[in-house]
């Protein structure tokens, strides 16, 4: 098929799974056209059958706010009319799915249709989304989309809940490529960090306030009274001074490093022993998981679709927001002798395996195949 993916370019879960999905669609032979503002962080080497159309946005003197949503239903147009696209799967329903439901409007005027898919991943629902400035038309357009997804059966649920939706809402969870992540550890990249052979944690987010970044500290410290540990951030945005601050308050700095954004995240988690997510809340928690494939046990917070993902006392723990003495004790547990840790290591890939690459895309397959097919029947159109 000929599919056009909507996302955002940045670090965060949504652009980086909407990414991953592309090259996987490419891979089994689809032609991806990947239409943002910037090249997305995780699309990276040549693939023939891969494209990327940004979206400009002219900016005029009168423009305090350059129309951004106008820009890009404009360049879906152009892409779907030029490109033959058979369908928009547009991911965050923030402004994505109302430009594509003004494009799609365009389309039609011409005769041409084209299916919308809209996944919602998260704050686009829970914390954005439901905000009064942006609800009404974040209701509105995800019920005229064709599909819509959700990357948790708690995100469906908290989207039924905050807006009046006419629409069944799927699960198609997120995730991983389990052998691109379960990549052997490089050794002298785990020396630099930990030269004593410390433990190695990672927290790796967009450092926004509901990360609660200064828990991560908290926890990290708790656990490096007992056992000797390195903890690694990685990542960036605005509680990063505020984390860096607190290191130097509590005396943490020798064994805390901020690496700040990266590219190569499957050779980080695969030297983690263990990640932390102790956020106020998670429709699902990507990073976790694609830790999880790494080997790393997770401990995080019970909320949104984290017991999804994670088993209590299997391959992580959780526990209430705030609470950073039990997540401590946790994280004191899973790595306080080789045989545990080894269990939750073990147990940690194989609870990733359930969400492989290869188990899921085809779900998203499937849901385009059913739609172009509803959508060729409906409109009288011949599809090949
Ligand atoms: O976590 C963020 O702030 C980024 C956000 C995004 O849209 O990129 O992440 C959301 O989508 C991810 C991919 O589906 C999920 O794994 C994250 O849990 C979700 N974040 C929240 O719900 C806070």
């Amino acid at each position: 098929m000929n599919i056009g993916i909507v996302c955002y370019p940045t670090f965060g879960g949504s652009g980086v799974l909407a990414t991953e999905l592309g090259k996987a669609l490419a891979d089994k032979g689809h032609i991806v056209h990947f239409i943002t503002y910037q090249q997305p962080v995780r699309l990276t080497g040549f693939r023939a059958n891969i494209f990327y159309h940004e979206v400009r946005v002219p900016t005029y003197p009168l423009f305090d706010y350059p129309p951004y949503e106008s820009a890009l239903a404009s360049t879906m147009v152009d892409v779907v009319k030029n490109n033959g696209l058979d369908l928009l799967h547009v991911h965050y329903a923030i402004p994505h799915a109302s430009s594509a439901y003004m494009a799609k409007q365009i389309l039609k005027k011409e005769n041409k249709y084209v299916p919308v898919i809209t996944t919602l991943h998260g704050t686009d629902i829970t914390l954005v989304g439901r905000d009064k400035t942006y609800a009404p038309v974040v209701a509105f357009s995800i019920n005229q989309s064709d599909a819509i997804t959700a990357v948790s059966a708690n995100l469906k649920e908290e989207t039924y809940r905050t807006f009046n939706i006419e629409k069944d809402i799927q699960v198609i969870h997120n995730f991983v490529d389990v052998r691109r992540f379960g990549k052997k550890p490089i050794d002298a990249f785990r020396k630099v960090i930990a030269p004593n052979n410390e433990k190695i944690v990672l927290h790796a987010s967009n450092f926004r306030k509901i990360k609660r970044i200064a828990d991560v500290v908290y926890i990290f410290k708790k656990l490096n009274e007992v056992i000797p540990s390195k903890l690694l951030f990685v990542g960036d945005g605005p509680e990063r001074p505020m984390a860096e601050e607190l290191c130097r308050e509590l005396d943490l700095c020798d064994d805390i490093r901020f690496v700040g954004k990266q590219q190569d995240m499957e050779e980080i988690f695969a030297i983690a022993d263990l990640f932390l997510l102790p956020s106020e809340y998670e429709s699902f928690g990507l990073s976790a998981l694609e830790a999880m494939a790494g080997g790393a046990p997770v401990v995080a917070t019970n909320v949104g679709g984290l017991p999804e993902i994670i088993t209590q006392g299997v391959n992580g723990y959780m526990a209430k927001v705030g609470d950073v003495e039990q997540m401590g004790n946790y994280a004191i547990d899973i790595l306080k002798d080789e045989e545990t840790f080894q269990r939750f290591k073990t147990n940690a890939r194989a609870q990733a395996e359930k969400f492989d690459i290869a188990n899921i895309v085809p779900q998203y397959e499937k849901l385009y195949e059913g739609l172009y097919e509803g959508f060729c029947r409906k409109t009288a159109k011949v599809c090949d």
